[in-house]
């Protein structure tokens, strides 16, 4: 491993595959035997796709957007003993009050899943009156418990920073309208306890890259390096046959994460292979979390392929981040703090 190094713990078994021969551009790689999720996976669920995963106990558990066969879609938690492999509860996660009561969300899909300190956050976007963010926390991913909803509608695309920061909770965000929304920044917020979220701040803009022109989202909760955090995002076109969601990468200041460091003005991953080109919404590759290891460097990507599978890809942190560093370009709007 070079000098860039991850900030963390370590996993002892990562899910991997070595680098094949042709990567010709970012030093990131599907795993051969994508996609690791198919169809129909569990009963009364079509698909699952846009889904996040994390190191729990002697294995892995994760928070799975299912998208039941009435269209409406839920979260569904699962566990493997490798990562790649995921056994599913057949019923979706009950959510309950601070009381206890149940408390379900009308709906809920791409949920993001984020330890601090010794808590697990899963935030997810859904109904209020709108698209925006729920958040539920739980310790023994046997009960999980609502928080208040940390933002007005319309919001998505939320994610845990998985420290606190100067003694704050911090969480990306993408304000935004009803709909298939054709905008979208990045923003950020801090919290002193999960409830009052405020100090915001913007991140970026969709900046000068026509592959994220339209609109951008936090990703996959940002990792902790020795050049800053590394944040995996979407970033969206629109062509005349629709959005198109390919995955890039930035590196956001540890102490000020409103400032980016650099930016990527390459995409790292788009739409090639054929689960991410077709599917229930095509060409759509959608980062929500990562596993990675901070003694090999090792990173592995989860990702939402074409609204129907889950797909997994692997890169090294000094790798991906040197990438990232020779290939930024920044705008105005990516360095300074974001406070208007
Ligand atoms: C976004 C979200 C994602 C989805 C993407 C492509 O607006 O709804 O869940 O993957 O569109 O359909």
């Amino acid at each position: 491993m070079g000098k860039i190094k991850i900030i963390g713990t370590s996993v002892n078994t990562m899910p991997w595959q070595e680098k094949p021969q042709g990567v010709l551009n970012a030093p990131i790689w599907r795993y051969s035997e994508n996609p690791i999720i198919g169809r129909n996976p569990l009963k009364g669920v079509a698909r699952i796709f846009n889904s996040a995963v994390t190191p729990y106990g002697d294995g892995f558990i994760g928070v799975f957007r299912g998208e039941q066969v009435n269209g409406i879609p839920n979260i569904y938690l699962g566990r493997s003993k490798d990562a790649i492999h995921w056994d599913f509860d057949e019923e979706k996660i009950l959510f309950v009050d601070a009381k206890g009561d149940s408390f379900m969300p009308k709906y809920a899909y791409d949920p993001r899943l984020v330890k601090v300190d010794d808590t697990y956050y899963i935030i997810w976007c859904q109904d209020f009156y709108g698209a925006s963010i729920g958040v539920a926390r739980t310790q023994d991913f046997k009960t999980f418990t609502r928080l208040e909803n940390p933002f007005l509608p319309f919001n998505r695309n939320a994610v845990l920073f998985p420290r606190k920061i100067g003694g704050q909770f911090v969480m990306l965000s993408r304000p935004s309208d009803s709909g298939h929304t054709p905008f979208g920044d990045i923003f950020i917020s801090e919290s002193p306890d999960m409830e009052f979220w405020g100090r915001h701040r913007h991140v970026m803009g969709t900046g000068g890259n026509w592959w994220e022109g339209l609109k951008i989202g936090s990703g996959a909760a940002p990792i902790e390096t020795t050049e800053g955090w590394l944040l995996f995002y979407h970033g969206v076109c629109g062509t005349c046959s629709g959005f198109v969601y390919s995955i890039g990468g930035v590196i956001l200041d540890l102490e000020n994460p409103s400032i980016v460091k650099y930016r990527c003005q390459n995409y790292l991953l788009t739409p090639e292979e054929w689960y991410e080109e077709r599917g229930f919404v095509p060409n759509v590759t959608f980062p929500c979390a990562t596993i990675h290891d901070a003694k090999t460097g090792k990173i592995a990507l989860y990702y939402g392929a074409a609204d129907s599978y889950v797909g997994l890809a692997f890169t090294y942190v000094d790798e991906i981040i040197e990438y990232i560093i020779k290939n930024s370009a920044l705008t105005p709007a990516d360095t300074e703090l974001g406070r208007r």
